[in-house]
């Protein structure tokens, strides 16, 4: 997308806005949006066009908002699409060449928001074409060795079926990065090289979902890896002397400020941990166990990533550079094609039985409700940091940023059949949760015979024994606040500040932890090192998905979350955040830290005006946004 055009006043914004809420008749020509649009939505939910007239998009809301089709051209780009900053208008590119009919929209940031354009009149034009699936799904080298090298390097991935390759910021040359799959219990060095250019900096390789200790956990400002240099990480995969839970997990760069831009340019891949006691209960596996990633990005035409991410020159000033639209609450970075194991609309040859299938939300913002096209079932085994102790059968997933689902699909009846893995928009019916995007994903060709599976017995892993104290521990609430540096999002009523203890927990200790979202966005909040029970959501026992181990939980606002786990092992500074790496960089994290009994947490020098006016904004460049 390009940078809108400015063409109304503020003053015709707001008279054109504010006397229609909310059931305002449409203006032809324009799609408006007003105060609160990200809960609200569209101002008039349906636009009306004359064929080949253009559609003004008019932003009176203090965020950044799209209006985005949610069909797509040949290429499998949006129909139509633009942005607006807060009290700006722009042009939506494409409207103006569609044929007539009717065309449903989105904001590709909030895609809770919603509206329908009805083109009338005219002949010809450009419609909605269907998603072409042309390329095989791509799956990434495994490694399997107990002493495993990431080296970060440049390199060209072919991303987009039939265009250049793309440039990215990779580990080993791919985009995931190699699969690493290791037994549960054994130990396991991973050591990343940085060769990456040395504009890019320092990085950081934390393995989300596991326990590990504070050294090795990839903090996002201290032990980093530097240009040119090495860092081996040590883990484990044991937990109280025993093997760890097997996980569907996954490895990405932590850098302070930058991780979102680091994981965009593709510093991640997935891990995974097999538990030999597992196999007993007949779980798909071998070339039936397909773990997939999938994550959006957007492109220019040279098939190359836009740069979203606000460096010094966004600044509007030496002393709050951070302000603006990209900054608390209008961060956000979410791409115009969705791409699964770094593949635009692959498919799958696939037979007619039973597959694991592990679905990973790699997006830096976006959330995604996954459903098969026919309506088919998915039995939830899992969440990625263990399986349940129960399946769960469901017809839609919805998932977060750093929320992963091990469910078992049974393609038994579709032999001749082609299946879409597809995201709807959310069905739980959420009035004031950030939507989920909508966009087919991959295609399962069911074209061969294999002999079935055992079905998926009806007890898994249960739950370990915890004593759960029976009042909140810790309370931690999500917030948004401001500074010297312009606006930020805070936990506790503070931003994120390296080496600040904002609580000290005793090792050995049982923890119950409320999380409270009291801002007006959803948050996915991952909690480093132990895996957590959800104890309640909103008061009540939480949903059967979700009553199993946990690293990630959603926080629609208002909501509250109740958490607890047993701190074992490790001592030392360890991460509560926001995994939407928008929030995460920009102050929505802070620091637990495990203390032997007795022990005093250590003392904190407080950053000077300097260090706060400098922080969130990135260090290259950027040429465009999305
Ligand atoms: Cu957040």
């Amino acid at each position: 997308m390009r940078r809108p055009r400015v063409l109304f006043s503020l003053a015709l914004v707001a008279g054109l806005l504010l006397p229609q809420h909310p059931d305002a008749s449409p203006v032809p020509g324009v799609i408006a949006v007003g105060p609160g649009g990200a809960t609200l939505g569209y101002l008039s939910k349906v636009a009306v066009e004359p064929q080949g007239s253009e559609l003004t998009f008019v932003n009176g809301d203090e965020l950044a908002h799209t209006v985005t089709a949610v069909d797509r051209d040949p290429d499998g780009k949006p129909l139509f699409s633009g942005n607006a900053l807060p009290g700006t208008t722009s042009v939506i590119a494409g409207v103006d060449r569609l044929k007539a009919g009717s065309y449903d929209f989105v904001c590709s940031f909030h895609p809770n928001m919603a509206g329908t354009l009805l083109v009338q009149g005219g002949s010809g034009g450009v419609g909605a074409a269907k998603p072409r699936f042309q390329t095989p799904l791509k799956m990434p080298e495994v490694l399997t060795g107990s002493r495993i090298t990431l080296t970060a390097e440049q390199a060209d991935v072919p991303l987009l079926p039939g265009r250049p390759a793309t440039t990215m910021y990779t580990f080993n040359g791919s985009w995931p990065g190699p699969t690493i799959r290791r037994p549960v219990g054994a130990k396991t060095t991973v050591t990343v090289v940085n060769k990456l250019p040395s504009a890019f900096g320092s990085i950081s390789l934390h393995v989300h979902g596991d326990h590990h200790s504070s050294a090795d956990d990839g903090r996002p400002d201290s032990d980093l890896v530097a240009t040119g240099k090495a860092k081996t990480y040590t883990l484990g995969l044991k937990d109280g002397g025993k093997a760890e839970r097997a996980a569907f997990s996954f490895y990405h760069d932590h850098r302070m400020d930058e991780t979102g831009r680091n994981n965009w340019y593709g510093l991640n891949g997935m891990f995974i941990t097999d538990d030999p006691k597992e196999k007993r209960l007949g779980l798909p596996t071998g070339a039936y166990d397909l773990p997939l990633t999938v994550a959006d990005r957007s492109f220019d035409d040279a098939s190359q990533l836009t740069d979203p991410f606000p460096t010094a020159s966004d600044a509007t000033s030496p002393t709050t550079p951070f302000t603006g639209p990209y900054a608390p609450p209008g961060d956000a970075t979410a791409g115009t094609r969705t791409l699964v194991n770094g593949t635009f609309l692959p498919y799958q040859l696939t037979a007619n039985r039973r597959y694991r299938v592990r679905l990973l939300n790699a997006s830096n913002f976006s959330s995604y409700d996954f459903h098969f096209s026919d309506g088919r079932p998915m039995v939830q085994v899992g969440n990625g940091a263990a399986l349940l102790s129960k399946p769960v059968t469901r017809t839609d997933v919805l998932l977060g940023p750093a929320e992963r689902a091990d469910v078992v699909v049974d393609f038994s009846n579709a032999l001749g059949k082609n299946v879409v893995l597809e995201s709807i928009a959310r069905t739980d019916g959420s009035l004031t949760g950030i939507g989920s995007q909508s966009t087919p994903l991959m295609q399962f060709r069911v074209t061969k015979r294999a002999p079935q599976s055992a079905a998926v017995p009806a007890a898994l892993v249960p739950l370990p024994a915890l004593d759960i104290p029976t009042a909140p521990t810790m309370t931690w609430v999500l917030g948004l606040g401001a500074n010297t540096g312009g606006t930020h999002w805070t936990v506790n009523g503070q931003p994120y500040e390296d080496g600040r203890t904002d609580a000290a927990i005793t090792l050995g200790s049982t923890q119950r932890w409320a999380i409270v979202n009291a801002s007006t966005i959803t948050h996915y909040v991952h909690l480093h090192e132990e895996a957590w029970r959800t104890v309640t959501r909103n008061g009540q026992p939480p949903p059967a998905w979700e009553a199993g181990l946990q690293d990630t939980w959603r926080l629609d606002p208002g909501d509250v979350v109740e958490v607890a786990a047993r701190v074992t092992d490790f001592t030392g500074p360890f991460l509560i955040h926001c995994h939407m790496l928008d929030h995460e960089d920009h102050g929505l994290m802070a620091t637990f830290t495990v203390l032997k009994p007795g022990q005093q947490a250590p003392a904190h020098k407080h950053p000077t005006l300097l260090d706060l006016t400098s922080r969130y904004l990135c260090t290259v460049p950027k040429e465009s946004r999305t």
